[in-house]
């Protein structure tokens, strides 16, 4: 029987388990890489680990999300990680060279090969075809240090592509737009999808890129495009011709499921507020003033998407009522964009140019104002995740949101007037490695600084046999990470302190959260329960760790997202789910529940049975752990579970 890509790479990287959807499957991971703001708790728990050096063939550390320094804290963190980094023996990537998963697919990317990032956006590397999956921070050191990475094994889906995008209006921003409307935000969870069939052929690299970066939104465990003469042009362009394979799927392969897509009848797409699936035409929100427009963040600010921004805004001005900002992805391209004259286009046409990080996209800075519409080439619009709560956040591609910046409004850009030149994709990159510092080989006199704002990390206690506590939070379908952990500039600088972080958790939501939640502790300690897709978004561990530093015992949900489980699990809190989805109704805010018998349950039957004593009513719950997870649970998570 023939072999699809994702089992090709799987079969190679194999450490134990099986290749059947459902079972546990651990693969040796071949490259790690850490952003700042999960990388401080990663290279901490590395470090609680014990190791004096990082036993994978290749981790990068980047700094890219916590650029604002408003005082210490943050350039502190940047002196740790660069200390770490030299300490444990991976390459270091400085302050104001780029967005990790562009750098990474600039620099270190490669065909056949398996990363895992501290991050929901490394699929990004799946454009080269290579299996890029984001984890937890804490997945993260436990493979630096060794480990096989464990995952329950993904359906297989292939994303079968025909005809060729209508360009330059189209582009790879509108295409996973379109499947985003088709599949939604919980589409992709338990899979992984694979792009393939005659359209591969029409998109180059980072196009692909696009898409498997926003295909995190999807819920999937990753995407992959094959790896091939495209592949190799582009490799052969950034100078790394000889990291090419090839790599296809077999003719018989077979897939779970075939989705097709027609690049030819994809028209430009925007997704509104404030759900990345909440995708309409742009045509059919014609005339929609717009007061801020950024363009850039990991999934739009290759050179290709730079340039054509350039060449649209080239002599224009941005409209009166519109703020535009652009944050290109990494230096190596705005050293190139710039060397060529682009950015003083841009500049000419009043656009505010950023340094190269996440920036507003994590609300680090260029946050819209009250009630404004801000149109982003981003990948994520959850509400009040710009840092203005009542901003109404759309996302579109760069074409269109150079176009409405220029017009002040959203308009279809093929019915804009605007006239958009085409080019070839560049045979050949610049190339500037000159901001990544590469591993020592003798890192014995390295001393690790850590700032006053570095905290250790938070351990739980072993599982209890029976809890008693009270439900802090009842939420709806798709709660995302940003939901229960914000970002912005108020709460990112304290990602290494996790007693002052807490404080934010479920602010947006309930800003009496953090302070029920540590009066329920000396009670027994707090319960969530939880909708569809609980924790969909961003890999944050804070989502779990943050939480359980305020006592919560376990999260009820009818379903989980993957990342956000698995995190749940390291940090020893247990994740059920309804029995009967429709039992979600007969718990309230307030209530207090008791589940006894918990170690029998997890060894056993994995039912366990819910006293809700405030409403006199009985429902039953059921986790769905492998060995390897239970016993993580029973040690109170992975930090005490790996440190034996
Ligand atoms: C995001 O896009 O939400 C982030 C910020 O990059 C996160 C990581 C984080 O919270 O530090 C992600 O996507 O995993
Ligand atoms: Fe940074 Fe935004 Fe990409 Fe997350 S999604 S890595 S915040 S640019």
């Amino acid at each position: 029987m023939g072999k699809n890509i994702v089992e090709k790479i799987f079969e190679a990287h194999k450490a134990y388990g099986e290749l059947k959807t459902g079972s546990p499957v651990g693969l040796s991971v071949d490259q790690v890489y850490t952003q700042d703001a999960t990388g401080t708790m990663t290279w901490l728990q590395f470090e609680a680990i014990g190791l004096d050096r990082v036993k994978i063939p290749l981790a990068v550390s980047y700094i890219d999300h916590n650029m604002l320094q408003t005082d210490y804290m943050n350039p502190d963190d940047h002196k740790f990680l660069q200390t770490a980094a030299a300490k444990y023996g991976a390459y270091f990537s400085r302050p104001g060279n780029g967005i990790c998963h562009q750098v990474h697919l600039e620099q270190f990317a490669a065909p056949g090969k398996i990363a895992l990032g501290a991050d929901s956006h490394t699929p990004t590397g799946g454009g080269m075809g290579m299996i890029a999956i984001g984890v937890g921070g804490l997945d993260a050191a436990t493979v630096m240090a060794g480990a096989p990475f464990e995952l329950t094994m993904p359906q297989v889906v292939k994303i079968n592509l025909a005809g060729k995008l209508n360009r330059p209006w189209v582009s790879a921003m509108d295409v996973i737009l379109e499947i985003l409307r088709r599949l939604t935000v919980k589409g992709g969870v338990g899979k992984i999808f694979e792009y393939g069939g005659p359209g591969v052929k029409d998109l180059n690299v980072p196009e692909r890129a696009v898409i498997t970066n926003m295909g995190a939104e999807l819920g999937a465990t990753t995407s992959i495009f094959p790896s091939d003469g495209r592949t190799k042009f582009y490799l052969k362009a950034v100078g790394r011709e000889t990291d090419w394979v090839e790599i296809k799927a077999d003719d018989d392969a077979e897939y779970s499921e075939i989705i097709n897509v027609d690049l030819s009848a994809i028209e430009p797409m925007i997704a509104q507020p404030h759900s990345p699936d909440n995708v309409v035409t742009v045509k059919s929100l014609k005339g929609t003033k717009v007061d801020q427009v950024c363009i850039g963040s990991c999934t739009n600010s290759s050179y290709q998407s730079l340039k054509t921004v350039a060449l649209i805004l080239k002599g224009k001005t941005v409209s009166e009522g519109v703020n535009l900002l652009i944050n290109p992805g990494s230096k190596q391209v705005y050293e190139m964009i710039s060397r060529e004259g682009f950015i003083a286009e841009m500049i000419s046409s009043g656009a505010r140019m950023l340094e190269a990080s996440c920036g507003p996209c994590i609300g680090m800075g260029g946050a819209p104002g009250s009630g404004q519409i801000s149109v982003r080439s981003y990948n994520r619009n959850f509400q009040g995740r710009s840092g203005t709560k009542d901003a109404f956040v759309y996302l579109a591609s760069p074409v269109s949101c150079a176009v409405f910046a220029i017009k002040g409004e959203i308009v279809d850009s093929r019915e804009s007037g605007i006239k958009i030149k085409t080019f070839e994709e560049p045979s050949k990159y610049l190339i500037n490695r000159g901001f990544i510092i590469p591993p020592l080989k003798d890192a014995s006199d390295v001393k690790i600084i850590k700032g006053p704002n570095i905290k250790d990390v938070p351990i739980k206690e072993p599982l209890k046999d029976r809890i008693e506590a009270e439900v802090l939070l009842k939420a709806g379908d798709n709660i995302t990470t940003d939901d229960i952990m914000p970002a912005g500039s108020k709460a990112l600088p304290f990602r290494s302190n996790i007693p002052k972080i807490s404080e934010f958790v479920f602010s947006v939501i309930d800003a009496a959260f953090s302070k029920r939640a540590k009066e329920a502790k000396g009670k027994g300690g707090g319960i969530i329960i939880g909708g569809e897709n609980y924790g969909q978004g961003s890999s944050r561990e804070h989502a779990a760790m943050a939480p359980m530093f305020l006592g919560l015992q376990a999260v009820i949900a009818k379903a989980f997202a993957r990342i956000h489980k698995a995190n749940l699990i390291n940090f020893g809190i247990l994740p059920l789910q309804f029995k009967n989805p429709s039992d979600y109704e007969k718990v309230e805010k307030g209530d207090r529940l008791i589940i006894k018998d918990m170690i029998n349950a997890l060894n056993g039957s994995q039912v366990y049975k819910v006293e809700n004593i405030t409403k006199g009513i009985v429902f039953e719950t059921a986790s769905d752990l492998n060995d390897r997870q239970k016993a993580i649970i029973l040690k109170g998570g992975l930090l005490p579970y790996a440190k034996k």
